[in-house]
Protein backbone atom coordinates (compact mmCIF):
# COMPACT_ATOMS: atom_id res chain seq x y z
CA UNK A 1 0.00 0.00 0.00
CA UNK A 2 0.82 3.52 -0.41
CA UNK A 3 0.13 6.87 1.59
CA UNK A 4 -0.04 9.93 -0.05
CA UNK A 5 -0.29 12.48 2.63
CA UNK A 6 1.01 15.58 4.36
CA UNK A 7 2.46 15.47 7.67
CA UNK A 8 0.57 18.21 9.51
CA UNK A 9 -2.84 17.26 7.92
CA UNK A 10 -5.11 15.59 10.22
CA UNK A 11 -6.87 13.78 7.87
CA UNK A 12 -3.51 11.94 6.88
CA UNK A 13 -2.79 11.43 10.71
CA UNK A 14 -5.93 9.83 10.79
CA UNK A 15 -5.41 7.29 8.62
CA UNK A 16 -1.57 6.86 9.83
CA UNK A 17 -2.85 5.98 13.31
CA UNK A 18 -5.37 3.49 11.53
CA UNK A 19 -2.28 1.78 9.85
CA UNK A 20 -0.30 1.77 13.02
CA UNK A 21 -2.74 0.63 14.79
CA UNK A 22 -3.42 -2.60 12.50
CA UNK A 23 0.65 -2.54 12.42
CA UNK A 24 0.37 -2.58 8.37
CA UNK A 25 3.43 -1.38 6.11
CA UNK A 26 3.12 0.81 3.53
CA UNK A 27 5.02 3.62 1.48
CA UNK A 28 4.57 7.24 2.19
CA UNK A 29 4.42 9.89 -0.78
CA UNK A 30 4.42 13.46 0.38
CA UNK A 31 2.18 16.28 -0.71
CA UNK A 32 3.10 19.57 0.19
CA UNK A 33 0.21 21.52 0.00
CA UNK A 34 1.66 24.58 1.34
CA UNK A 35 3.39 24.21 -3.19
CA UNK A 36 -0.27 23.26 -4.07
CA UNK A 37 0.64 19.60 -5.19
CA UNK A 38 -2.80 18.55 -4.23
CA UNK A 39 -3.86 20.40 -7.66
CA UNK A 40 -1.32 18.81 -9.62
CA UNK A 41 -3.11 16.57 -12.48
CA UNK A 42 -1.55 13.68 -11.51
CA UNK A 43 -2.79 13.83 -7.85
CA UNK A 44 -5.81 14.97 -9.01
CA UNK A 45 -6.23 11.74 -11.02
CA UNK A 46 -5.85 9.90 -7.90
CA UNK A 47 -7.96 12.51 -5.70
CA UNK A 48 -10.34 14.52 -8.06
CA UNK A 49 -11.14 16.90 -4.64
CA UNK A 50 -7.63 17.67 -4.93
CA UNK A 51 -7.43 16.68 -0.82
CA UNK A 52 -4.80 14.33 1.11
CA UNK A 53 -4.79 11.75 1.80
CA UNK A 54 -5.30 9.11 -0.71
CA UNK A 55 -4.73 5.14 0.00
CA UNK A 56 -3.28 3.39 -2.59
CA UNK A 57 -4.60 -0.29 -2.02
CA UNK A 58 -2.10 -3.68 -2.54
CA UNK A 59 -3.92 -3.76 -5.93
CA UNK A 60 -3.66 -0.63 -7.00
CA UNK A 61 -6.98 0.92 -6.46
CA UNK A 62 -7.32 4.56 -5.15
CA UNK A 63 -9.54 5.57 -1.80
CA UNK A 64 -9.52 9.13 -1.59
CA UNK A 65 -11.04 10.33 2.27
CA UNK A 66 -9.95 9.30 5.11
CA UNK A 67 -13.36 7.60 6.79
CA UNK A 68 -13.27 5.60 3.71
CA UNK A 69 -9.93 4.85 3.75
CA UNK A 70 -10.07 3.47 7.19
CA UNK A 71 -13.64 1.48 6.58
CA UNK A 72 -11.64 0.23 3.64
CA UNK A 73 -8.52 -1.29 5.93
CA UNK A 74 -10.87 -2.64 8.54
CA UNK A 75 -12.70 -4.31 6.29
CA UNK A 76 -9.33 -5.91 4.26
CA UNK A 77 -7.12 -6.11 7.41
CA UNK A 78 -10.05 -6.87 10.22
CA UNK A 79 -7.38 -7.69 13.21
CA UNK A 80 -7.05 -6.07 15.59
CA UNK A 81 -10.30 -4.03 15.04
CA UNK A 82 -10.31 -0.71 15.14
CA UNK A 83 -14.42 -0.87 15.76
CA UNK A 84 -16.31 -2.16 19.13
CA UNK A 85 -17.74 -5.76 19.03
CA UNK A 86 -21.34 -4.28 19.30
CA UNK A 87 -23.22 -2.87 16.42
CA UNK A 88 -24.61 0.39 18.26
CA UNK A 89 -21.46 0.82 19.79
CA UNK A 90 -19.73 0.90 15.83
CA UNK A 91 -22.27 3.04 15.25
CA UNK A 92 -21.53 5.36 17.50
CA UNK A 93 -17.64 5.28 17.33
CA UNK A 94 -18.79 6.51 13.14
CA UNK A 95 -20.49 8.79 14.79
CA UNK A 96 -17.89 10.63 16.48
CA UNK A 97 -14.97 10.23 13.62
CA UNK A 98 -18.01 12.00 11.21
CA UNK A 99 -18.47 14.35 14.00
CA UNK A 100 -14.76 15.32 13.65
CA UNK A 101 -14.39 14.67 10.08
CA UNK A 102 -17.79 16.13 8.86
CA UNK A 103 -18.37 18.93 10.91
CA UNK A 104 -15.31 20.32 13.03
CA UNK A 105 -12.23 19.86 11.09
CA UNK A 106 -13.56 21.15 7.22
CA UNK A 107 -13.51 24.67 8.82
CA UNK A 108 -10.03 24.62 9.76
CA UNK A 109 -9.29 23.37 5.87
CA UNK A 110 -6.35 25.23 4.21
CA UNK A 111 -8.65 26.51 1.46
CA UNK A 112 -11.18 27.49 3.39
CA UNK A 113 -8.74 29.21 5.82
CA UNK A 114 -7.27 30.98 2.80
CA UNK A 115 -10.62 31.72 1.45
CA UNK A 116 -12.00 33.40 4.13
CA UNK A 117 -8.13 35.43 4.61
CA UNK A 118 -7.48 36.56 1.01
CA UNK A 119 -10.91 36.94 -0.38
CA UNK A 120 -13.33 37.90 2.61
CA UNK A 121 -10.83 39.20 4.40
CA UNK A 122 -11.22 37.83 7.66
CA UNK A 123 -8.91 39.16 10.14
CA UNK A 124 -7.72 37.63 13.53
CA UNK A 125 -10.71 38.22 15.85
CA UNK A 126 -13.11 37.09 12.83
CA UNK A 127 -10.98 33.63 12.28
CA UNK A 128 -11.20 33.17 15.91
CA UNK A 129 -14.34 33.37 15.98
CA UNK A 130 -15.39 31.23 13.34
CA UNK A 131 -13.31 28.16 14.64
CA UNK A 132 -14.45 28.75 17.73
CA UNK A 133 -17.88 28.35 16.67
CA UNK A 134 -17.90 25.64 14.39
CA UNK A 135 -15.20 23.66 15.26
CA UNK A 136 -15.54 24.54 18.79
CA UNK A 137 -19.31 23.79 18.68
CA UNK A 138 -18.62 20.24 16.76
CA UNK A 139 -16.20 19.21 19.22
CA UNK A 140 -18.64 20.34 22.29
CA UNK A 141 -20.80 17.83 20.97
CA UNK A 142 -17.93 15.42 20.62
CA UNK A 143 -17.22 15.97 24.41
CA UNK A 144 -20.55 14.57 24.85
CA UNK A 145 -20.67 11.65 22.85
CA UNK A 146 -17.58 10.57 24.53
CA UNK A 147 -19.06 11.49 28.27
CA UNK A 148 -21.60 8.47 27.00
CA UNK A 149 -19.48 6.08 25.77
CA UNK A 150 -15.60 6.36 27.15
CA UNK A 151 -13.83 4.10 28.90
CA UNK A 152 -10.03 4.22 28.53
CA UNK A 153 -10.63 5.32 24.51
CA UNK A 154 -13.78 7.45 23.13
CA UNK A 155 -15.96 4.22 23.06
CA UNK A 156 -14.94 1.86 25.05
CA UNK A 157 -11.55 0.04 26.36
CA UNK A 158 -9.50 0.08 23.33
CA UNK A 159 -8.65 2.83 19.99
CA UNK A 160 -11.36 2.88 17.48
CA UNK A 161 -11.68 4.86 14.71
CA UNK A 162 -12.97 7.52 17.09
CA UNK A 163 -9.83 8.05 18.66
CA UNK A 164 -8.03 8.11 14.91
CA UNK A 165 -9.66 11.38 14.72
CA UNK A 166 -9.87 12.96 18.21
CA UNK A 167 -5.95 12.46 18.28
CA UNK A 168 -5.47 14.87 14.91
CA UNK A 169 -8.91 17.09 15.44
CA UNK A 170 -7.12 17.85 19.15
CA UNK A 171 -3.72 18.56 17.37
CA UNK A 172 -5.43 20.73 14.77
CA UNK A 173 -7.62 22.46 17.58
CA UNK A 174 -3.91 23.44 19.47
CA UNK A 175 -2.78 24.89 16.48
CA UNK A 176 -5.19 26.75 15.38
CA UNK A 177 -5.86 28.31 19.07
CA UNK A 178 -9.21 26.78 19.04
CA UNK A 179 -10.51 27.55 22.63
CA UNK A 180 -10.71 23.37 24.27
CA UNK A 181 -10.24 23.78 27.64
CA UNK A 182 -14.09 22.28 28.30
CA UNK A 183 -13.27 19.12 26.67
CA UNK A 184 -12.08 17.02 29.69
CA UNK A 185 -12.90 13.98 28.89
CA UNK A 186 -11.69 14.52 25.51
CA UNK A 187 -8.39 15.85 26.45
CA UNK A 188 -8.13 12.71 29.03
CA UNK A 189 -8.47 10.70 25.91
CA UNK A 190 -6.01 12.83 24.21
CA UNK A 191 -3.41 12.38 26.85
CA UNK A 192 -3.74 8.49 27.25
CA UNK A 193 -3.39 8.44 22.99
CA UNK A 194 -0.44 10.37 23.30
CA UNK A 195 1.15 7.63 25.25
CA UNK A 196 0.17 4.94 23.09
CA UNK A 197 2.91 3.41 20.31
CA UNK A 198 0.95 3.59 16.98
CA UNK A 199 -0.41 6.93 17.93
CA UNK A 200 3.21 8.08 19.09
CA UNK A 201 4.21 6.63 15.26
CA UNK A 202 1.83 8.31 13.43
CA UNK A 203 2.57 11.97 14.93
CA UNK A 204 2.97 15.00 12.46
CA UNK A 205 6.60 15.23 13.84
CA UNK A 206 7.90 11.88 13.23
CA UNK A 207 7.05 11.72 9.66
CA UNK A 208 9.55 12.31 6.61
CA UNK A 209 8.25 15.38 5.31
CA UNK A 210 7.45 17.39 8.63
CA UNK A 211 9.01 20.56 8.44
N1 LIG B 1 -12.96 14.82 4.16
C1 LIG B 1 -11.59 14.69 3.77
C2 LIG B 1 -10.85 15.95 4.21
C3 LIG B 1 -9.46 15.98 3.68
C4 LIG B 1 -8.80 17.33 3.96
O1 LIG B 1 -9.44 18.29 4.36
N2 LIG B 1 -7.50 17.38 3.71
C5 LIG B 1 -6.77 18.61 3.89
C6 LIG B 1 -5.63 18.42 4.88
S1 LIG B 1 -6.24 17.90 6.45
C7 LIG B 1 -6.19 19.07 2.57
O2 LIG B 1 -5.78 18.27 1.77
N3 LIG B 1 -6.15 20.40 2.33
C8 LIG B 1 -5.61 20.94 1.14
C9 LIG B 1 -6.31 22.15 0.67
O3 LIG B 1 -7.20 22.67 1.38
O4 LIG B 1 -5.98 22.60 -0.42
C10 LIG B 1 -10.97 13.44 4.40
O5 LIG B 1 -11.43 13.06 5.48
O6 LIG B 1 -10.09 12.82 3.81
Amino acid sequence: MKLFGYWRSSASYRVRIALALKDLDYAYEPVNLLKGEQQSNTYLAKNPNGLVPTLITSDGAAIPQSLAIMEYLEEAYPTPSILPARPADRAHARAIAATIACEAQPFMNLRMQKYLKEERSFDKPAMDDWLNRFTGGAMAAVEKMAQQSAGAYCVGDTPTIADCCLVPQWFGAQRFGVDISAFTKLNEIYERCTKHPAFEKAHPTNQPDAA
